[in-house]
């Protein structure tokens, strides 16, 4: 908790460890309230002062004893304070013993070892170790652990940490005990321990080498049938590891423990994965496909990390971005190859500019490699980790995708074992491809979106097509000056058929279809082109830019029906949605009547999106969504967040009406009548099927609740029961608290799918709603303490609702300010996630910054707030 302001962590301040630990022996006596931990540490002298003191992390601990070379400290050879032990004249290689009590049960934080439930689980990352033991606890300290652990035999059997199980022994009046060793040196925030009494689902591996893998995954008792789909996703991507990078388990056991009490998704321990119950258990009765995906995308995403995260590591947190923009990037590379890899590809950009987007132009931006943190759990970040994973993809269009693997071939043959910089990864992937990265390399340190203009001027004299290309990024919070990047643009040229004409071009930055746009002003001639062509650029959104071109509605309509790339056919549609609703906007805004002629010939463009036979349904099911309310509202000078959400409805009603047949004979084509599989393929017919309800249903009139109730009472499975609720949700008639009874009734003893039954109320923009979700905290299944109850509750009311979060009375905000002081003095990393929303003050009317800000100064002035949220909300301010 903040006493005085709280200090700024520098990128810039970097000191080498004064002390490395070579091993490390952990004993953990057990108890829910008590706790006792005993860490012996090899340590010897590798940097510092000569002579100076020993200084170790260690926050929340009671420390009960402390020994160097077997012999007991007493003060002043040491001291301790809120944050740390210091031991003063320490030998340059020693054995330090301590002794510390903790009290698990008590830590609400859900960071170092808590108790969910019964079980007894940690999470260490960032810096959760530190409340375990005393630790110099940064993540360029790495050492072998071996980690004994006693507890009580009957409400402990399984007792689980990194590594070997060595040895189990029963210790007689009701105790036993479980040796674990891990012989991969790991830096602390890897460290994991688990003790509960679970059950256990088994499956095998066998490595591309041979070597037999145990996989077990551990769930509370009952669940046991709900971990197939998280399983085959562990053993797909142990198998799609080795076949794409060649990348090996190291170790003849892998444990997966599901948790229900978890701050994020989940955790990549080494050989100790502990994820959050959500992204574990699934069946077709209780998991939506979107569940399916997301659980393979995770479970990949952890295992994964072994490799990119585990055996090499971050020198410091400001490198996050070297494991998870890297990690996200081959989750994101798997999922492409295990489903769809175009509609895999408008998802993830789908989730950038939701995310990442806003992020970059707020008071929160800052680059993939961040310089300074107050709290580094704030900097788990979409820019971190999407755009970070956007810069890795840049890189491997620029060096090929066999140019990428000699990268990262040629960073493990440096790095193994090793914690280092994003600099050591660009370097390897220059020198083994003999490119320069510098340029490129401004990525990592340069925040902000660039914005890209492109213009077109066509000479039919000389048959020639110029593209002017320009970049700029405006000033973001501590850099006011920016550069130009090296931006990779695929681009392609449509003929009058709707082909690609072939690109011939004098100049230097074209390299097949690929402008490389590296300076502030380019341009590009195209010769030999009959017509003036129709231009589609930043194919497969190869670069997270945001870009601004001279296409007209009928080149947009053109490309949403031609164009080679499906990306840039989807991304044609949105900016054409986008281009009505922005226009309709801001004709509502100045009290004029618009032109809503102009939507017809986008509705015919969605018609024959509907209609085109080569399109598969998933495809289809994205590409005739409308962008979402906040997206609009980017786009914006100011966010009108009431004439958005109006625009929006009246377009989809539109749709909606006008294709009523359209959409019936999709529903009709698309109807899963086989039994359900989580595959890509029945999700993309379900998403398309749903997608025609949802605009069938789009008055939420009388025929439309009678068309998703009947939809809703015949669904055998979640994805449909969801989307049918969804609908019901916004009507007014009996039909909707029937449904929603009814889904309470079946669902109230499943923690996880009460989550989408608070998650849907929270997010209906009726003017309830706050009203709603104002009682459902009252509801005996939510809990505070519980993060996904936060999320599903307070988080989606706040961050996916926004005509009603927005609310002109400022009554949203004061919810969420309240929500998040209650929360802040529980679980700190959870209330700071929520807040942040109110940090794009600055984009609305007058009145809602003023409402917004004082929120914001109403948060700020609690007396002790954590750290988490004081940086947030005071950076927002
Ligand atoms: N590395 C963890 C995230 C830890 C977050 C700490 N606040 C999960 C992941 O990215 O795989
Ligand atoms: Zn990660």
């Amino acid at each position: 908790m903040k006493t005085d302001l709280p200090q700024t962590v520098r990128l810039a301040d970097y000191e080498p460890p004064a002390f490395s630990v070579d091993a490390v022996d952990l004993t953990f006596d057990l108890e829910p309230q008590r706790t006792v931990v005993t860490a012996v540490l090899q340590l010897r002298r590798t940097g510092g002062a000569p002579g100076g003191p020993l200084v170790l992390d260690g926050e929340n601990l009671d420390l009960l004893e402390v020994l160097v070379n077997g012999k007991k400290l007493s003060p002043p050879a040491y001291e301790t304070s809120e944050d740390a032990l210091t031991v003063f004249d320490p030998p340059e290689a020693l054995t330090l013993e301590t002794r510390v009590a903790i009290n698990p049960k008590a830590n609400t934080r859900l960071e170092g070892l808590y108790v969910s439930n019964t079980m007894f689980c940690t999470q260490c990352e960032a810096e959760g170790f530190r409340r375990i033991t005393y630790f110099p606890d940064r993540p360029d300290v790495m050492a072998t652990y071996r980690v004994t652990l006693r507890g009580d035999k009957a409400a402990y059997p399984v007792m689980l940490s990194n590594g070997n199980n060595v040895s189990n022994t029963d210790l007689g009046g009701g105790r036993h005990e479980a040796v674990w060793e891990d012989p991969f040196p790991k830096p602390s925030y890897l460290f994991a321990l688990v003790a509960g009494d679970l059950a256990m689902v088994e499956d095998r591996f066998k490595t591309q080498s041979g070597r037999d893998v145990t996989l077990r995954i551990f769930v509370e008792h009952g669940n046991e049938d709900r971990c197939d789909y998280a399983m085959d996703s562990l053993i797909r991507s142990m198998r799609w590891d080795e076949e794409r990078f060649g990348l090996e388990y190291d170790l003849d056991i892998f444990n997966i423990v599901a948790v229900s009490d978890f701050n994020m998704g989940a955790m990549e321990n080494k050989s100790l994965n502990v994820f959050n119950a959500k992204y574990i258990l699934a069946d077709a009765s209780t998991a939506t496909d979107a569940d399916f995906a997301n659980i393979e995308s995770i479970v990949a995403h952890e295992y994964f990390h072994n490799w990119t995260g585990n055996r090499v590591t971050c020198r410091d947190w400001f490198q996050l971005s070297l494991k998870e923009g890297l990690t996200v990037f081959r989750d994101q590379e798997f999922s492409s190859d295990q489903r769809s890899r175009p509609v895999k590809r408008i998802q993830d950009v789908r989730a950038l500019r939701a995310r990442q987007f806003p992020e970059d132009s707020g008071p929160l931006s800052h680059p993939v490699r961040p310089d300074a943190y107050i709290e580094i759990n704030n900097f788990y970040t979409a820019t971190v980790y999407e755009k970070g994973a956007e810069v890795i993809g840049m890189m491997q269009t620029l060096l090929g995708q066999d140019g990428f693997n000699d990268g990262l071939r040629l960073y493990f043959e440096r790095h193994d074992g090793q914690a280092v910089t994003c600099d050591d990864f660009v370097a390897a992937m220059a020198d083994a491809n003999g490119k320069d990265l510098s340029h490129f390399k401004r990525w990592y340190s340069q925040s902000g979106t660039p914005e890209v203009t492109v213009t077109s001027a066509y000479d039919a004299g000389k048959k020639a097509y110029t593209l002017t290309l320009e970049q700029m990024t405006r000033p973001t919070p501590g850099q006011s000056e920016k550069q130009p990047l090296h931006i990779p643009l695929r681009i392609g040229l449509l003929g009058a058929n709707g082909g690609d004409l072939d690109l011939v071009s004098d100049s230097g930055a074209l390299d097949g279809g690929l402008v490389h746009l590296t300076e502030e002003r380019q341009t590009v001639t195209f010769t030999n082109i009959p017509d003036r062509p129709v231009l589609s650029v930043n194919r497969g959104f190869g670069a997270p830019i945001a870009l601004n071109t001279d296409q007209t509605d009928a080149d947009l309509a053109f490309l949403m029906a031609h164009d080679s790339d499906p990306f840039a056919r989807w991304e044609a549609g949105q900016q054409y949605a986008t281009r009505l609703m922005k226009a309709a906007v801001t004709a509502m805004a100045s009290g004029e009547a618009g032109d809503p002629k102009g939507q017809d010939a986008f509705v015919a463009a969605v018609k024959n999106i509907l209609e085109d036979n080569s399109l598969d349904p998933a495809f289809k099911a994205l590409a005739i969504t409308l962008p979402t309310e906040e997206f609009v509202g980017e786009q914006l000078p100011v966010v009108h967040v009431d004439e958005i959400h109006a625009v929006r409805a009246a377009l989809r009603r539109k749709i909606g009406a006008d294709l009523q047949a359209e959409f019936r004979a999709a529903m009709a084509a698309n109807e899963v009548r086989e039994p359900f599989a989580p595959t890509a393929e029945q999700a993309g017919r379900r998403a398309l099927r749903n997608a025609a309800l949802a605009y069938l249903t789009a008055d939420y009139g009388p025929e439309a609740a009678k068309l998703a109730k009947e939809s809703f009472d015949r669904a055998d499975n979640m994805t449909d029961t969801i989307a049918a609720l969804s609908i019901l949700t916004e009507v007014d008639g009996p039909e909707r608290s029937a449904a929603l009874e009814a889904f309470e009734t079946r669902w109230k003893d499943n923690a996880q799918v009460m989550d989408k039954w608070f998650a849907l109320q929270a997010v209906a923009s009726r003017p309830d709603t706050l009203s709603h979700v104002k009682a459902l905290t009252k509801h005996p299944c939510f809990d505070i303490r519980n993060p996904n109850k936060v999320r599903s509750l307070v988080g989606a009311f706040a961050m996916a609702n926004p005509v009603r979060f927005h609310a002109k009375d400022g009554s949203g905000y004061t919810f969420l300010a309240d929500s998040v002081i209650e929360l802040d003095s529980l679980n700190p990393q959870v209330a700071a996630r929520m807040l942040g929303t109110l940090g794009s003050w600055r984009r609305y009317d007058a009145d809602r910054q003023a409402l917004m800000r004082s929120a914001l100064e109403r948060i700020v002035a609690v007396p002790v707030l954590s750290k988490d949220s004081y940086e947030i909300a005071s950076k927002s301010l």
